[in-house]
């Protein structure tokens, strides 16, 4: 991509109403366009690592067995009055008439569409288990939007839903995605925490979220301060073992309580010198709930005794959205972004300091035309701009690697190379750079 032809408005300074980091990060990149309260038009900047995200996860779900599909945004209000959700679910529901004058509902969640859709077609125990997953926009109308699309009204989710014919499947399903979100937060570059948690609207009886550690974060942990392996399944964590960790042994710094919202409780177990608070962000949050949904709208499946009885349910959400401004909370510094790799919108930036001088724009252009042979996604500042302008817009919008192009690195036959990540700096023959970056 070339910069000069790319759509990357990036700002000087963060509007004033934007209060945490992240917000203000993606507003002055240019990532984000507020378009109602908690709405947001993602420009492409954002899109692309909002689909890296996507991606990331698509591949860990399908990894654990999941398999993809495609809800609607809208929803029946009739399927919720079946699981009997439609009046407890309160204001966070945006209810919408169509020209007949049915209620529809766009969907905070989708449990009530996929057991509509499991129960027209599964009948036999032969067919569990099955987890099907969808990556959709959700709708739930908060009443404090804020944070930009940390807690948005319309928000990015991955909701994967589970099917097995007792609790004791059901909880192998559950271990499973348990061990898969391990995986993605380790491949988003999060260290990420479980922690077990309250079921809330969603319901069930075993319930964990996963929370990055962030002091701008909307939620409480309560955590001990001895190391924890992770990655493997935890104490209460049984899980097949066909599904391998990425990560064996992730020491963490922190254990997260089970006593999360019981503060008190937790305060007598653990020793005073090892106990702690912190703030973190939810990043995702996993649901065992049986036959909550199966019950009511007649999920059943014939036995091995050839007798019909409900499912056992589970659903597990990751915040594919309130990710991206997550990854930023955890990876910035005073001049912007920090990209991981694995989720930066472009690999490197070739920055031509000299556009329109011919030997300058050959070397840039040749640069540029390798790295894309190479799958780095390069984005090329052909802007006619001050060098320092050039580098703040590039610092600031994260982008992992720069390879630096100017008239006296090319009449010495070298070009500099910048990790943004550490600052680190390197003269280098053009060959030899490349190598470098593109391994
Ligand atoms: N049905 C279950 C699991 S699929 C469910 O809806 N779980 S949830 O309510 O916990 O949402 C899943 C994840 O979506 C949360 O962990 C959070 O990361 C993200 N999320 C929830 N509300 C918002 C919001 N208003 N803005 C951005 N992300 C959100």
């Amino acid at each position: 991509m070339r910069l000069s032809r790319y759509f990357m408005p990036t700002l000087r300074e963060a509007p004033a109403d934007a209060q945490i980091v992240s917000h203000q990060l993606m507003l002055r990149a240019g990532m984000i366009r507020q378009e109602a309260a908690g709405i947001y038009a993602w420009l492409p900047l954002g899109l692309k690592v909002l689909k890296k995200i996507e991606q990331i996860v698509r591949e860990e779900m399908d990894r654990a067995g999941a398999i993809e599909v495609l809800l609607p945004t809208l929803q029946l209000a009739d399927l919720w009055r079946e699981s009997g959700r439609y009046d407890d679910y309160g204001d966070e529901m945006l209810r919408i008439k169509d020209r007949h004058d049915r209620d529809l509902l766009y969907g905070p969640t989708a449990e009530e569409v996929i057991t509509e859709i499991f129960r027209a077609y599964v009948k036999s125990y032969k067919d569990l288990p099955k987890n099907l997953y969808n990556i959709q926009w959700k709708f739930r109308d908060e009443r404090r939007p804020r944070f930009g699309v940390m807690r948005g009204r319309e928000f990015l989710m991955k909701d994967a839903y589970s099917f097995d014919i007792d609790e004791a499947a059901a909880r192998k399903s559950y271990n499973r995605m348990f061990l898969a979100y391990l995986n993605i937060y380790a491949r988003l570059g999060l260290k990420a925490i479980p922690v077990k948690a309250d079921p809330g609207p969603i319901g069930g009886d075993l319930s964990h979220e996963f929370i990055i550690l962030a002091d701008t974060g909307e939620s409480e942990v309560f955590a001990h301060g001895d190391l924890v392996e992770m990655g493997a399944p935890g104490p209460d964590i049984d899980w097949d073992g066909d599904l391998e960790p990425l990560v064996t042994q992730r020491a963490s710094l922190y254990a997260a309580s089970d006593e999360m919202h019981d503060a008190a409780r937790f305060e007598a177990e653990v020793p005073a010198d090892k106990r702690m608070t912190a703030r973190g962000i939810e990043v995702g949050h996993i649901f065992y709930f049986g036959e909550k949904y199966s019950k009511p709208m007649k999920a059943l499946v014939t036995g091995p005794d050839g007798k019909d009885a409900p499912i056992h349910g589970g659903s597990y959400g990751v915040g594919v959205s309130r990710l991206v401004a997550g990854i930023i909370e955890a990876s910035h510094d005073e001049a912007g972004i920090i990209w991981p790799d694995a989720v930066a919108p472009f690999g490197v930036a070739v920055v031509n300091l000299r556009p329109g001088t011919a030997e300058v724009d050959a070397v840039a252009e040749q640069a540029y035309k390798a790295l894309e042979a190479a799958g780095k996604e390069p984005l090329l500042d052909d802007r006619d701009d001050r060098p320092g302008a050039k580098f703040a817009s590039i610092d600031l919008v994260g982008i992992p690697w720069q390879l630096i192009v100017g008239p006296k690195g090319v009449a010495d036959g070298v070009v500099e190379i910048k990790r943004r990540a550490t600052g680190e700096r390197q003269t280098l023959p053009l060959e030899a750079a490349l190598k470098v970056i593109a391994g």
